[in-house]
Parts: structure tokens; sequence; C-alpha cells
């Protein structure tokens, strides 16, 4: 048993786990130690879990994600463990800062942006919640790509954080599968013309108060023979260890798209690898308790995060079949009892479908027994033809839905547009399968763990049972009314924003005003997300403080950041555009003490708990129906930033929640958006009727902010001028006036910090705990294994 007391833990791992002495030890060292001090106690957390859901031979939840962006873990397991005193107490014994030891780890960048960071929520409210689950995806040697700014345009380089000791993770040798690539197929069965081992890593993902924690299983690829030791006799180096070359290649980096299909062959094989390792894994766990396999269903509940995963229905059908000898119906019933799809977006070019042959190559069996799964879809509904194989391609979004128990989207628009768009027809055919289950986020590192000065004086308020019950929020709202209370609110934020004023000096070299209202946009850049109808804003703001600089200006900082994916070259140019704009409009010694522009590099999820907790003004600005929820907007709302934004995705709900008053409404609707396209020249039209819009375009195309290439941004102004497929000329009118309105309140200090705190106090219910027991309640018919009585 690791010593009682947790400074003679760490102590203990310095010297062998770490083998170093304390006055020889760096902070890597000391992190180290303090990462498997805290691991100890929650393997303890992680080993009585297991061993209540086999006592209690509960139904398990496993949630397959091609990504989790789960960021840095030590902080959150301190915290959830209620280690967080002790460890600075014991760190600062040894003349360390808890800050700086938190902060040197690497995050772990295994995703792209909402569906990854989703998977990440979902897990550590899965454990809070005491629900049994497991989490499966790929241990990517590499995350997301490192991005980083030359002469404002995005440069990639691949990310490392597996390059030092990772002390969350255990190798789990014996969880090893056998997978196939290509070869034949008969009816029967199928011979794979290549192999791979899938291996597995656990992390446990410890909950709130480390009552319960779940296992995370990230699959690795291996080779089945890594050395091949005639050819490096006979010289041929590099030859002898192809084998393990091309096995690691499967789980080497992850796919940088985070909006568009990739295509690609390997992206197919990253699929099916840790779908097929995962399927198998489940079936020997069930197996291992269970003898008949009819019972899989009400045992086993497998959540498809987007279509990635898809391939895990087929994969199921053929093992109960192929494998097992079941009957084919009989198979797809019980798969069909199993699976669930959660659809994150509308965008028809992120919607994945395979080109038959590609697919057919890689896997014939599983082609031959979608194709079967589709007759039988056919044969029972003859009426309307819906099918996964069609035109040449696999349309991996029909497969999931018509495998799938359930299918939910992500806010309420979303999963009413899914209905009336891409699933219109299958929609008509199986009216109960589409349900919704609105996205939320885990109140312990968006709020409690990010906003430490918020939380104690939440806390203060009204104890701290809102940290495992966030709708307990409201009880804040009657002292919103009290002006004391309002300044000690107003006071965390100004502190948050002083903090971070600092740390952007730091790190960026750039000055920011404390009391200049912050203005944050970050997410990934995408058109729909309209990033550049916020810099024409911004350009258009910054040309009527020139032309009236003695005017009362609300003092704006406005902070963007996130990243392009690598082969999305009109996004980068958004990217240009921002920091050529920043950097003209930073050195205008006439404006540039009431507006500063900057875009810091390389976001991730460290950096957002950092800009999150200091921010005045969220920005969620996409073209009405295209952001199928959202999620940032849901931490900012509870951190105290009110939203500008437009009706899409949970923004609806937000405002429904916090109320019309405590939101910055612009935009059109989502239908109208529809009638607004469908206007010839709409674009060319609302620049003529708005003269501010026209002179920032003109700025642009003229090259104010590119005077060595004046027509560096002739895309971006021939987009907006032109086609404006994503209506960012037409909505910015009432943008700006969105703008101006958020001006009026902020120069009233209570009047906005009133604003901030209903935003905090109502948006209790965007917790990803709720969200979860919808998913328990509605799709998986799981239970909390938590002991009533604790
Ligand atoms: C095939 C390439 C690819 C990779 C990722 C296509 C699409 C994706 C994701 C579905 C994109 C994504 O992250 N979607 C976001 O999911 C969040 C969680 O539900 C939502 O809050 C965001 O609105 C949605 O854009």
């Amino acid at each position: 048993m690791p010593p009682k007391d947790f400074r003679d833990a760490i102590v203990t791992h310095l010297t062998y786990s770490l083998g170093k002495d304390p006055d020889h030890a760096t902070v890597f060292d000391w992190r180290m130690a303090l990462s498997f001090a805290v691991r100890d106690r929650i393997v303890d957390a992680w080993m009585a879990s297991t061993r209540r859901t086999y006592a209690k031979d509960a139904k398990r939840v496993y949630y397959l994600s091609m990504e989790f962006l789960i960021g840095r873990l030590l902080e959150d397991g301190v915290i959830n463990l209620g280690l967080e005193d002790e460890a600075r107490r014991a760190l600062e014994g040894f003349g360390l800062n808890f800050t700086d030891v938190v902060t040197d780890e690497p995050d772990a960048a295994l995703g792209n942006g909402g569906l990854g960071r989703l998977a990440a929520c979902f897990m550590e409210s899965l454990s809070s919640l005491g629900c049994p689950a497991f989490g499966y995806g790929i241990r990517y040697e590499h995350g997301l790509f490192r991005q980083s700014f030359e002469n404002g345009r995005q440069m990639e380089a691949p990310e490392t954080w597996l390059q030092q000791p990772h002390p969350w993770e255990f190798e789990r040798p014996e969880a090893r599968f056998l997978l196939g690539f290509g070869g034949t197929a008969t009816a029967t069965g199928w011979t794979p013309a290549e192999t791979v081992y899938a291996e597995a890593y656990d992390t446990p993902i410890v909950g709130w108060q480390g009552r319960w924690a779940n296992t995370l299983r990230l699959w690795s690829g291996r080779a089945v023979d890594p050395f091949n030791l005639e050819k490096f006799n006979a010289g041929e180096f590099t030859a002898a260890t192809e084998g393990e070359a091309l096995a690691r290649t499967i789980s080497r980096v992850l796919y940088p798209e985070d909006s568009t299909e990739i295509g690609k062959a390997l992206r197919i094989k990253q699929e099916y690898f840790f779908s097929a390792a995962s399927v198998h894994d489940i079936l020997r766990r069930f197996e291992a308790e269970h003898a008949d396999l009819g019972l899989l269903p009400s045992k086993v509940a497998i959540q498809l995060n987007d279509t990635h995963p898809a391939i895990a229905g087929p994969e199921l059908i053929r093992l109960l079949h192929d494998a097992r000898g079941m009957d084919f119906d009989e198979a797809v019933r019980i798969a069909q009892g199993c699976l669930n799809y959660t659809n994150h977006t509308l965008l028809p070019e992120a919607l994945e479908s395979w080109d038959e042959t590609l697919f057919g190559e890689l896997l014939p069996r599983h082609l031959q027994i979608i194709d079967r799964v589709d007759a039988a879809h056919a044969k029972a509904h003859p009426k309307r033809k819906v099918s996964a194989r069609g035109d040449g391609r696999v349309k991996m979004g029909e497969l999931s839905f018509i495998l799938a128990n359930r299918v939910n989207g992500v806010s309420a628009l979303h999963t009413g547009l899914m209905k009336t768009t891409v699933f219109k027809d299958l929609n008509s055919l199986h009216p109960e399968k589409i349900i919704n289950e609105t996205n939320g986020v885990t109140p312990r590192r968006w709020l409690h763990n990010c906003n430490p000065g918020l939380s104690a004086l939440i806390t203060d308020t009204i104890g701290d049972g809102w940290i495992g019950d966030l709708e307990q929020l409201e009880i804040l709202v009657p002292h919103v009314d009290d002006a004391g209370w309002l300044e000690r609110y107003a006071a965390v934020k100004t502190a948050n924003k002083a903090a971070l004023s600092d740390w952007v000096m730091d790190a960026h070299g750039l000055k920011l005003d404390p009391q200049a209202m912050f203005d944050v946009q970050i997410k990934r850049i995408h058109e729909y997300k309209r990033q550049h109808l916020n810099i024409l804003e911004t350009i258009a703001l910054w040309q009527e403080m020139k032309d009236t600089p003695n005017a009362d200006w609300t003092p704006r900082v406005k902070l963007f950041a996130g990243k392009a994916a690598p082969g999305y070259f009109f996004a980068k140019e958004i990217i240009h555009l921002i920091n050529d704009a920043a950097a003209v409009i930073n050195a205008d010694k006439t404006t540039n003490d009431k507006l500063k522009v900057a875009f810091l590099p390389n976001y991730n999820v460290s950096m957002a708990e950092r800009l999150i907790p200091a921010s005045d003004l969220s920005e969620q600005i996409s073209t009405a129906g295209k952001e199928a929820s959202g999620t940032g907007n849901m931490k900012f709302a509870l951190n105290g930033a009110p939203t500008v934004g437009t009706l899409d995705g949970a923004n609806v709900e937000i405002r429904e929640r916090v109320g019309a008053e405590n939101f910055f409404l612009f935009g059109m609707t989502a239908d109208e958006v529809e009638a607004r396209r469908a206007i010839k020249n709409h674009a060319a039209k609302a620049v003529a009727a708005d003269p501010r819009l026209k002179r920032a375009i003109d700025a642009v195309a003229k090259g104010v902010f590119s005077p060595g290439e004046k027509a560096r941004y002739k895309g971006i102004v021939d987009n907006l001028t032109g086609p404006d497929y994503f209506l960012v000329t037409s909505d910015f009118t009432d943008y700006w006036r969105a703008q101006r309105d958020a001006d009026a309140v902020f120069t009233d200090t209570a009047a906005w910090s009133k604003m901030a705190a209903m935003n905090t106090a109502l948006s209790g219910w965007f917790s990803s705990d709720r969200t979860i027991r919808g998913y328990m309640a509605d799709i998986w018919g799981a239970e909390s294994l938590l002991e009533k009585d604790a």
C-alpha cells in the first residue's frame, strides 16, 4: 500500500520510480513523482469500480471514438481526489510551485476539436456518475499538429507528447488482437492478406471525489513479425524492420481534418483497426461472464461517436455470424440491440462515404455483410429504398443509422435538422430512432479547476454541492442583485484578466489592457464558424475609431485562437488575414489604446482553460444551421462571458436558459439563411446596403493589411462579394449592431457583471453530467453503481 501520507508517497516515487534524490530532481521528475502518487490512489478506485461492476454483472457502456481530446490529467486527478491542498503543501515544502509542476505536463491532444473534447468530458462524467464504461480509441504517437506562425501564416509541426514518459497509461500486452486487411472473402469467411496486432494501453479516468474510475483503452499498432533477422543479416536494415514501421503507421498520427472526410486508405484502416479491436475486446469480456449471446444487448451498449467507428457494426455481425455461427438475421438483431450512433455535423463534406472499390479491397467480407444488411432493410421497407451502399459509395451515415437502436443529435436545433435534411428518408421509415441529447461540458475542468477564483466565490456562497450537481448554480440568482456580491464576482474576472494579460505579455510580448472588453473567438478555423466575419467587424471598428479617435469608444481586445486543417487553404488565408490585420491595427498609435488584436498560436485544451475564465464576450457567430451544437459556448457562459451569437446549435438553448436579456443575439435564423441564400447576388446586395461593410472589404481588397502584396486576399474578397455561401455579408450589419449593444452594456460595470453572473447562475444545465444521465436513461439503459449512502 502506498504511504498514507501524500508527501511521503511523492518522495517514495521520486526515489524509487524516478531514481532521483529531491536535491537533484527536475520539475519533470517532481511532476512524474506526483503523477505516480496520484495514480496509486486512482488505481484503488479503479480496481474497486471494476470489482463492483463484475459483482453486479452490470450493463457496460462502450464509447467508441476516433478522438479523445484529453488535455492534461495531473491537475484533474489531484482535484478529483481532493488532494490539492496536500499536493500544494508537499511541493511548497520542496520549494516547488504547484502550477509550474502541473503545467509541465504536455497536453494529450488526441483530437481535433468539439467531437474529441466532448468524448473526454463524457469519460470524466461517466466516472463522476459511477456508470460502468470503457472508452475505446487510438493511441496516436503524434496528436494534433503543433501550430506556429511564420509571417502570419500557419505552420504545422509534428506533436510529440509521447517523446517523454507518460505516467497515466498501463501497457496491456495481454490485451492484444490480431486483425486483418484485404485478401479474399466468401459468404462464410475471410482470409485477410495483411495482418497487424492491436495492443491495448489503459488509462484510468477518475471521477469527482474519486468514487469511481473507468478505463480509457487506446489501441496501438504492433507488427506480427517486428524484426526480420534474415534481411538484417543481409544488410537490408530498413527492410528488416519494415513490418514494425508499417504496423505502427496505423496508430502513428491523428488526421488533422475536422470537417472534410478524408477518403484515404490509411484513414479507413485506422477506423477498422480500433473498431474491430474494441468489438473483439467487448465480446471477450462478455463471454468471460456469459454463455448466451442473446443477452448481449442487455449487458452491452455501444456508442458510435459519429460515423468514424461505424464499421464496428458489420464487424460485430461478422464475429457473431462467421466466427460464432449465429444466424445472420439474428446477428443483425443482436447488433442493433447494442449499437447507437451520434451525429455531430450536417456539413455534406464531413459525412463519410467510401469508394466501394477501396472499401471492398480492404474489407471484402464487411462489404458483403453491408449488402446483406441493405437487402434485409429494403425487404423490411419496400416502399422507400434507402441503403448504405449506392452510387459506388459506402455511406457510413446511412449504415450507422440502419444498424443503430438510437440515433441522436447534439442540440435541439441540430436534431431537428437531422430529421428534415440528411436523414429525412430514414427518419420517415424509423420515426422512433432519432432523439436529442444536447451536449454538455464537465464542470470540474471547465469551471472548478480552470477558474479557482470563481469556484471559491460560488462555494463560499452556496457550498460545493454544485461541482457534482451543476444546476445548483441557480441558487446564485438572488445573490446577483446583491451589489457587494456582484463586486466580488466582477473582481474575480478582473483578476483573471490581469493574469491572462501577464501571460500574453510573457509568452507573446503583447501588452493588453485588462480594463478593455476581452472579446474571444477560440475554435477550429472554418468558414461556417465565420472568423472572417469577426475580423471584418474588427476592421470596421478600427476604421471608425480612426475617424473619431476621441469618441468614447469601449476599449476592446480581440483574441483569436484555433487551428486550420493543413489542407484547408481558405481557412489558412483567414488566419493570415487576422495576423496581418493585427499587425497594422496594433501598430496604429491613434487607436491601439482602444483596440488590440491578437491571434494566439497553438490553441489547445490547456490554452482554453487559461483564456475562458478571463473572457468577457464569447463569440459564437456561426451561420445558423451549421454548428451542430458547440461546447465552447457552454464553457464561456459558465465562466461568466455573455454570448454574441446567432440562433445556431446550442446557442438557442443557452439563450433560452440564461434569458434573452443576457445574450447578444444577431443574425438570420436557419430558415432565413436558406431563404437569403436563394436570393441572387445576396452578397453584392448586402455590401451595397452597408457602406461600413463595403469600406472594410475595400481596405482588405486594397492591400491595407498586405502592403507588399496588394492582391493577397483576393480569394477572400471575391468570395465575400460573390458566392459568400456562409452569408458573412448578409449578417454583418446586425452583427455590428449587436457588438455596439455589447459596448454600451460593458460601459456599465454593474449591468455587465449582472449579465455575466446570470450566465453563470443559469448555465448549470450544460453540465456533461446532465447529458450523460440523458444517454444512460434514453439510450443505454445503464445504471450508476455508486454506493447510494456515500
Ligand atoms: C472525417 C473528418 C471529420 C472529423 C471530425 C469530420 C467531422 C468531424 C467531427 C464530427 C467534427 C466535430 O468536431 N464536430 C463538432 O462536434 C461537437 C460535439 O458534438 C459539436 O459541438 C460541434 O458543433 C461540431 O462541429
